[in-house]
This record gives structure tokens, sequence and C-alpha cells, in this order.
């Protein structure tokens, strides 16, 4: 069969990020034989034509579509990403008659909402390896879709619960089972170019329970771990075809459980593979031990989601660790010499300008490389916050959340943005996309055209210093 997966995603802030996804839902069905080509939006002029044009070219017999990013999470400078996928759904449509199948990390928050807005019949919800391969097995047999596990149908709709339970997004119990993601299916050296890294996963599921967080939703409450091993093998083969030594682990934690952190950095070590590369941390786990261990295997900076550093707040956020903890991992790093970047969701429930102001002043006492500031947070259904924001008012119980909505604390008014813009103009490595403050695509290509590769929030600092000695502003 001839398939055409395409990948929707447009965004290039903070970086633009390689379709893993979609890369990962291809590689089962490449190993079965069939034709996979691929088409990505994220660089083109004229993203239409060339998708009216690769559709003409592959003569597909059946359509996969990505849909990473339904919008950017920013209260303060919101951007939703439906409505040009949609005309690129209506493009494909004017092409083909074939089974169009949506799938991807934004579809699965609201499966049957998005397939009723972007006009489509089929999509799969949660992971897409196996079920995009039976998928595929059905079309060329003629057979039914609409009974295959994690496949969700617009026309069953009224015949379905209104919400989808959770658990069905996990289907795959042993990640070792699954071919590495297919990369040949997107450039990736453009995006190693442009974007400084290449992403890769080392584990699925998140047990945690955030109130705003839509990962478990995503990924499965179950842990899922890959084997070191085969996680080292795919990071060597990345440097044998496309000559990457910088990688991002997308993993939602990487220091849990601790034990796995340290059994993929004890490989990188084992096999001495000289590469750099980024995660995501959570404060209760880790220390130094683990620290110094991943800073010996690469690990040139580390993400945490700090959200407040004010207790009942954190408390609040379902978080469990508290204010001094926060104050702990980052002293941590600091004697790691392992740069860390705390990023922050200030206005949740309780918050106040007080508990802000204290937050931004606790950030600035525990001094991390970097911290990126987030005001308000996005409202999702079968969320915590959706509840919360449910009975303070602030939405109904049957709102649509396709286009952003954001809760922010009935404390706070207009007067916290400039306690976030005064704390940012001291503190020259903070970031604050909403604010425009040290975020933007110019920033970004400029850093890139010099070879920088990493995250960029880790140079911030090296910039900033530049900067000030010259006289000039670290805002974009
Ligand atoms: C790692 C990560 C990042 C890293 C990426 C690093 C890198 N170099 O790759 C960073 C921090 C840079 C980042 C940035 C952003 N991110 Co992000 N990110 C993630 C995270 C944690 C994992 C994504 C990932 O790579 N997963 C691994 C791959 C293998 O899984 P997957 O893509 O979900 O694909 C599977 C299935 O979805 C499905 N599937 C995927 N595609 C398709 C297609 C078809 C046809 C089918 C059938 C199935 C299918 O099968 C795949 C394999 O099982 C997710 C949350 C999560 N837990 O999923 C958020 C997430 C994707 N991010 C999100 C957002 C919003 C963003 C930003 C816009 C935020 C911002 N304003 O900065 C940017 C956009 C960046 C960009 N250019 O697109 C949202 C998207 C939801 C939404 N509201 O739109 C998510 C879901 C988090 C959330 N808030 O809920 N992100
Ligand atoms: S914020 Fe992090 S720890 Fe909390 S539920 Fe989400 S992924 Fe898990």
């Amino acid at each position: 069969m001839r398939i055409l997966l395409i990948s929707a995603n447009r965004e290039r802030l903070p970086d633009p990020v390689y379709p893993i996804g979609l890369a990962s839902v291809a590689a089962p069905v490449v190993a079965d034989g069939h034709q996979v080509t691929g088409i990505d939006l994220c660089f083109e002029s004229d993203p239409v034509a060339s998708l009216r044009a690769a559709v003409r070219a592959c003569a597909p017999d059946i359509v996969g579509i990505g849909i990473r990013n339904i919008d950017n999470v920013n209260m303060l400078d919101p951007v939703w990403y439906l409505p040009e996928i949609r005309t690129a759904v209506e493009c494909v449509q004017q092409e083909f008659s074939g089974p169009i199948i949506a799938g991807g990390s934004g579809f699965t928050l609201m499966p049957r909402e998005i397939l009723e807005y972007l006009g489509l019949d089929i999509g799969v919800s949660g992971e897409g390896e196996a079920t995009f391969r039976e998928i595929v097995r059905q079309v060329s047999a003629g057979g039914e879709l609409g009974a295959i596990p994690g496949v969700v149908t617009r026309r069953r709709r009224e015949a379905e619960a209104p919400e989808l339970d959770p658990a069905p997004v996990a289907r795959i119990p042993s990640l070792d089972e699954l071919p590495a993601p297919f990369r040949p299916l997107f450039d990736l050296g453009s995006y190693y170019e442009r974007g400084g890294m290449a992403n890769l996963q080392t584990r699925r599921g998140c047990p945690f329970r955030c109130i705003y967080c839509t990962y478990p939703l995503v990924e499965g409450r179950r842990m899922r771990l890959r084997s070191p091993a085969l996680v080292a093998d795919e990071m060597e083969r990345l440097g044998t075809d496309f000559g990457v030594r910088h990688f991002y682990f997308v993993d939602n934690v990487f220091t849990y459980p601790p034990k796995h952190a340290v059994a993929i950095c004890e490989e990188i070590v084992g096999r001495n593979l000289q590469v750099s590369w980024g995660c995501f941390g959570q404060p209760h786990y880790g220390g130094l031990e683990l620290f110094r261990l991943m800073k010996r295997a690469g690990c040139s900076g580390i993400d945490f989601g700090i959200d407040t550093a004010v207790d009942d707040g954190l408390a609040n956020m379902g978080k469990n660790f508290d204010a001094a903890r926060v104050a702990e991992i980052t002293e941590a790093c600091r004697e790691a010499d392992l740069p860390c970047c705390h990023s922050l969701l200030l206005g949740g429930p309780t918050e106040t300008a007080a508990s802000l102001a204290e937050t931004l002043r606790a950030m600035e006492g525990a001094r991390p490389t970097a911290v990126i500031v987030g005001l308000g947070i996005r409202v999702y259904p079968r969320t915590r916050i959706q509840q919360i924001a449910v009975s303070e008012g602030i939405v109904t119980a049957d709102s649509s959340y396709l286009a952003p909505v954001f809760y922010l604390s009935p404390h706070l008014d207009a007067g916290c943005l400039d306690i976030v813009r005064e704390a940012a103009a001291r503190n020259r490595s903070w970031i604050v996309p909403g604010m425009g403050i040290n975020f933007s695509e110019r920033i970004q290509q400029r850093l890139r055209g010099f070879g920088v590769k990493g995250p960029l929030w880790e140079y911030f600092n090296r910039i900033a210093g530049n900067r000030r000695r010259s006289g000039r502003t670290a805002y974009a």
C-alpha cells in the first residue's frame, strides 16, 4: 500500500522539533513492506501547494495526519493551530477520497471534537504504532476500522461515553518490541541545523497527578521503560547515519524512576558515546549523585517543571515537593555543574500577587541557570483544573476547550504582569515567552546560525553577560 504521512506542525518556537511521533508510527508499516512517504509542512513557504503536490505525487491508498500541537499554551500570546490544520485537511480532501487518519499528542487531548472540527471520520487516540499498523492491514483487506483498539470515529460519537477513559491510550506493553522511529521519513538534518538537537524517547507514562497536566492522558499512567541498550543503540545509529551528537530525551520526566535514569546514563558512559543531551526533571527525584552521573553521561542541561515556589501553591498544583526542595535541587545542580532551567506556571488556584512575587524572589535567590515564566494554565477536559475552573465559574462543564481556554487565579489582576516584567528585567537569563522576553525566532535563528546546539536557555547566561558588557538589553 502507498501511505502518505503528513506532519501538520509549523511551530518553530522554542525550536522546530522533528516529528518523532509520525516517524514512530511509520516504522512498523515500513517494516511490513509498505511504501511510506512523508510530507512535512514545518518549513514550507506555501504549505497548501506543497501538500497538494505531495498528495498527487504519492497517489496514496491511505493518509495519516499528525497533530502534535493544537495551540501554544500561552495565555499572554495565544496561537491556535487548528484552523491552519483544517485548511491542510481540506486540501487533502480535494485531492483524495480514501481514509484520512488523524493522530498525535494534540489530537489525543480531544479526539472526537477535533475530528468534528476538521471534518474527518477516523483518528487514533494515544500511541499509534500498533493501531496504525492494524488500520493499514484492515484497509488493504477491506475490513472494518471502527473496532480496532485506539481508533476513534466521529460516527460512533453519540453511542459512546462523553469522555474517553484515559487508560486506552497506552496499548503497547513493552516499548522494546517497537522498532526505532523511521527517521528518513522527514529531513532530520534540517531539524538538527535549525533546532539544534535530535529527539528520542526512553520511557512512556506518568503516574503523578499534577492538576493541570495532560501527559498521563497522552501516554497513560503506567510507566513503560525502554532498555538502555536500545536507547544507546538508537543514539549511536543517529550519530552514524545523520551525524547527530546532541539529543533531547522527550520523556515527560527523565529522572523518574531514578533507577532508569541511572541505567541510561551508565549505558552512555559505558559505551563512551561522547554525546550531549537535555531532558525534563522532577524536583522530587534526583540529587547530587544522579546529577553528577548525568553530567558525566553528557547531560548539558535539565528542565524542571517547578510551577511555583510557594508551599501552598505547590500543594494546590498536586506536586509532591515543597519550596525547600526546589532550592535544594538547584543547589545540587550547581554543585554538579549541571545547568538547570526552572519553568514556572504562575496564576494557579489561590495565587495572589504576593505569592507570585514570592515565587519570583525565590527564583532570584536560588539562581538556576535560566527561568521560563508562564502565566495562566491551559484548561483541558479530564483534568482537575477543569473541575476547579467549572466550580469557579470560569468555564462551564460543556464549554469547548478546542480553542485555548486558560485558568487564572481570580485573586490576580493586570498588576501581576508588571511584577513579572520587572523581575525579568533584573534577571537577564529569564525567558518570558508571552512577553517576547528572550524568546523569538530571530534570536533562535541567530544562535543556531552560529552552530549553537541543545536548548537555547543554556546559553542565555553567557549571552546576557556579553550584552551587559556592551550595554545592550537581553530582550528580543
Ligand atoms: C518533549 C516535548 C516538548 C519538547 C520537545 C523537544 C524536542 N526536541 O523534541 C519541547 C520542550 C521543545 C516542547 C515544546 C513545545 N511543546 Co511540547 N511536548 C513534549 C512532550 C512531553 C513529548 C512529545 C514527544 O516527543 N513525545 C514522543 C512521541 C513518540 O510521542 P507522540 O508525538 O505523542 O506520538 C505518538 C502518538 O501521539 C501517536 N501519533 C503521533 N502522530 C501520529 C499520527 C498518526 C496518523 C497516528 C495514527 C498516530 C500518531 O503515535 C506516536 C507513537 O506512539 C509532549 C507531552 C507528551 N507527554 O506527549 C508535549 C506536548 C506535545 N507539547 C505541547 C506544546 C503545546 C508545546 C509548545 C507549543 C509549547 C510552547 N509554547 O513552547 C512547543 C512547540 C514546539 C514545536 N516546535 O512544535 C503540547 C501539545 C498540546 C497542545 N496544547 O497543543 C503537549 C501535548 C504538552 C501539553 N501541554 O499537553 N515540547
Ligand atoms: S507535570 Fe510532570 S510529574 Fe506532573 S503529571 Fe505532568 S508529567 Fe507527570
